[in-house]
Order: C-alpha cells, then sequence, then structure tokens
C-alpha cells in the first residue's frame, strides 16, 4: 500500500500515540493534521459507535482563540448568527461567510467569558480570516492558535465513561453547554457536543502533556463499557446530516444553500460581514440547497468527487457524500438540489462510479 510521508506540516497529535496502540486503518489529512477515519472497518465502527462508547482523537479541529476587549465583536463580524444572548459556558454551531455570503467554515464558537472565545475550525485555514479582519479593523483583541486539541467521547455509554473520569457532575452539562472540570489537577473546558448523533462530550485539552495521560484514563476507565478508540463516522454522520465542510460545502455555497439559514439572524447580526450579500439570498432564497438522498442498489463505492445528479437526462445537482447504511438498508447521501428537484419523493438519476443508479430525494435525515 501507498504511504504517506510525515512531516512537521503533517502535525500529529497530543494523542497520535494512543490511536496507534489500536489498529488504525487509514488516517485523513484535516486542518495540516492526522485525523482518524478507519479503525476496525467503516461499518463495524459505526455499529460500535451505536451500542457503546469511543473516544476520538479530533485535534484537528484546531481552536482560533479571541482575547481582549473586542472579542466578541470580532466574533460577531464573523458569523451572520446573532451572539447578543449568548452566555459563557455556552456553544454555537455558527456559519463563517465572506463578502459575498459565502461559506468559510463552519465551527462551533465556544463563549469562554465575554472577552474570551474558542472558534473550533472545520477544514480551512479560517486563522488568516479572522487575523485579517482584526488588523484590517484595528480591532484591540489577539488572536491566535492555542496548545488546545478536542478529545471526543461519543456513543450511549459517552455519560456513564466520562462521570468515572471527571464525576457525576458532567451529567448535568446541557446539550451545546460546556463547565470546568478538573484532570490531574488542570482544569478543562468539558462541553456536550460532538460530531455524531449518538450523544457525547468534547473534552478540550489545554496543554498537549496531559493528552496522553487523558486518553489512559478514558481507555482504562471504559474497559467494562467496551471503549474503543473510534473517529467521526462517514455512514452514521451522513445519516445525521452533519455536513463536512470543503466536500458538502464550499466557498461557492451560502449558508441558506447548506441548510444553515436556521443558524443566521442576519438581520440582527449588525456588522457581519456578508451581511448585505446574505440579506439578499435570505429574500430571494437559494436556488439549489443541500438534501438527503437515498441512492438504490447495492453498496456504492467512496464519494471521493461529486457525482451528477440527473433528472430527464440534464444535471440538476451534485451528491458530495454517500455510503451504505446498515441500519436504513440503503445508500444514504448527502447532495446540492436544484429547487426544480429538490422536493421529497422526487425521483433521480446519480452517476455513480459503479453506474448510474436511481435515487430519491428525502424529506428528513435519517437520524
Ligand atoms: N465539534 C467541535 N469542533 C468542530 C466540530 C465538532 N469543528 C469542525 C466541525 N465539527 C464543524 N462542523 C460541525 C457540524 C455540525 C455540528 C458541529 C460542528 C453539530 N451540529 C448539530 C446538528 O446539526 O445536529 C447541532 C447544531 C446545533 O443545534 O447547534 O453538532 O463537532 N468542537
Amino acid at each position: 500500500m501507498t504511504q504517506i510521508s510525515h512531516s512537521r506540516r503533517l502535525r500529529r497529535t497530543p494523542f497520535s500515540q494512543g490511536v496507534e496502540s489500536f489498529d488504525i486503518k487509514a488516517y485523513t489529512v484535516y486542518n495540516h493534521m492526522l485525523l482518524p477515519t478507519v479503525f476496525r472497518s467503516i461499518q463495524e465502527d459505526y455499529r460500535h459507535l451505536k451500542e457503546a462508547v469511543q473516544v476520538w482523537d479530533v485535534s484537528c479541529e484546531r481552536q482560533i482563540e479571541l482575547r481582549g476587549p473586542d472579542a466578541g465583536r470580532l466574533m460577531q463580524y464573523l458569523t451572520p448568527r446573532d451572539l447578543r444572548l449568548m452566555q459563557p459556558g455556552q456553544c454555537y454551531y455558527v456559519p463563517i461567510v465572506d463578502e459575498t455570503g459565502g461559506m468559510l467554515n463552519d465551527p462551533v464558537a465556544v463563549k469562554l467569558a465575554d472577552d474570551r472565545w474558542w472558534i473550533s475550525i472545520a477544514d480551512s485555514d479560517l486563522l488568516y480570516w479572522v487575523k485579517g479582519l482584526a488588523y484590517g479593523l484595528r480591532l484591540d483583541v489577539l488572536v491566535d492558535e492555542p496548545d488546545v486539541s478536542p478529545l471526543a467521547v461519543q456513543g450511549p455509554q459517552a455519560e456513564d465513561l466520562m462521570a468515572e473520569v471527571f464525576g457525576d457532575a458532567v451529567r448535568d452539562i446541557r446539550f451545546f453547554r460546556f463547565g470546568h472540570f478538573e484532570f490531574q489537577g488542570r482544569s478543562l473546558v468539558v462541553a456536550r457536543s460532538g460530531y455524531s448523533k449518538q450523544g457525547g462530550f468534547e473534552i478540550y485539552v489545554e496543554g498537549a502533556d496531559i493528552g496522553m495521560p487523558l486518553w489512559n484514563a478514558l481507555i482504562e476507565a471504559g474497559k467494562s463499557m467496551d471503549v474503543h478508540a473510534g473517529c467521526p463516522n462517514l455512514i452514521e454522520r451522513i445519516e445525521g446530516g452533519l455536513l463536512s465542510y470543503g466536500n458538502d460545502m464550499t466557498d461557492d455555497n451560502t449558508p441558506h444553500e447548506c441548510g444553515l439559514g436556521k443558524f443566521c439572524n442576519t438581520q440582527a447580526a449588525i456588522g457581519c460581514v456578508g451581511r448585505d450579500a446574505l440579506l439578499r439570498v435570505a429574500k430571494e432564497g437559494p436556488v439549489q440547497q443541500i438534501r438527503p438522498i437515498s441512492i438504490d442498489g447495492d453498496a456504492v463505492p467512496i464519494c471521493g468527487d461529486f457525482w451528477p445528479v440527473l433528472a430527464g437526462g440534464k444535471k440538476v445537482g451534485r451528491v458530495s457524500s454517500a455510503a451504505w447504511s446498515p441500519d436504513f438498508e440503503t445508500n444514504v447521501a448527502i447532495g446540492m438540489v436544484r429547487m426544480t428537484h429538490w422536493d421529497p419523493g422526487t425521483e433521480l438519476k446519480v452517476g455513480t462510479p459503479s453506474g448510474l443508479r436511481s435515487a430519491v430525494v428525502q424529506s428528513r435525515f435519517w437520524i
């Protein structure tokens, strides 16, 4: 098998040693960092995620820290989501757009204090855009990438495992909220969030030195729960409609096209970059939008590039993610479909590498 060469530019993580102590089969590169994609097999990882508990090295969800009196102002410039009611202790999923309303990233914003935020980014070099805005607008704020690496604990038994390591108080953390919890004398941000629909937590591990001690503590405490190293699972995230920046959307798409209009309050987001452009598309409505699509036939291959979506021989969209779902016994997919063909029940064709397949627009994602 062909290998990938390691160097300082392809960053390892504070948990890489832990990941390698399991039988890691494949990585991808995300924010210039290793992100595991397969341990036993995508199907076995999927089943285990839905039945047990996994520890995920998601260090590649890098943080951009905003620190200073203008931190909140800068954060509101970055996103069309209204942040005025957001309190310290809350996380928000926030679309980040450019001056044309194009998506630059879809991170989780973590409000640590009025003057201190983390932006937990998806796979794009957002740091330079944020630094550029802070400098260009002469804001009184420091922008940098701190030594913070998220470790996710996901699955139905996540709460029990977390309680073993951090105490029963973690059970009281509400969805998209966080608290501060001690591990080996260090205070860590622990949120109820994560890139799966199975429930769980994300620990924002501050200081690479406690990465392996924490990894080991979780694996040790989880032995009776069949804990295993895991990673964001392709099948489960498509079933759940969790979008992947760079795959399902790029800076060519507005949040409204991505179905993220519910995370935009553009009218209220005074100062937000791209506000005028977004007000325009919000009024007119998008002409294409993300849709759940089922694809007929046996298991499709990996979707490494757009697959054309056709109707009457004409291209009306594209599929960007697809996988066989054992639970729903169909191929589940995420696509961008033109408004003429986006109604639930619309019958389409998808050009996959294994031939032209029949497909149907769904009314909602599967989980
Ligand atoms: N957690 C953290 N950082 C991240 C991700 C994460 N950075 C990269 C990437 N994932 C960013 N993208 C997403 C996409 C979806 C969600 C979070 C981050 C998500 N969505 C929920 C949903 O759609 O059901 C809930 C959204 C809400 O209701 O607010 O969780 O996973 N730290």
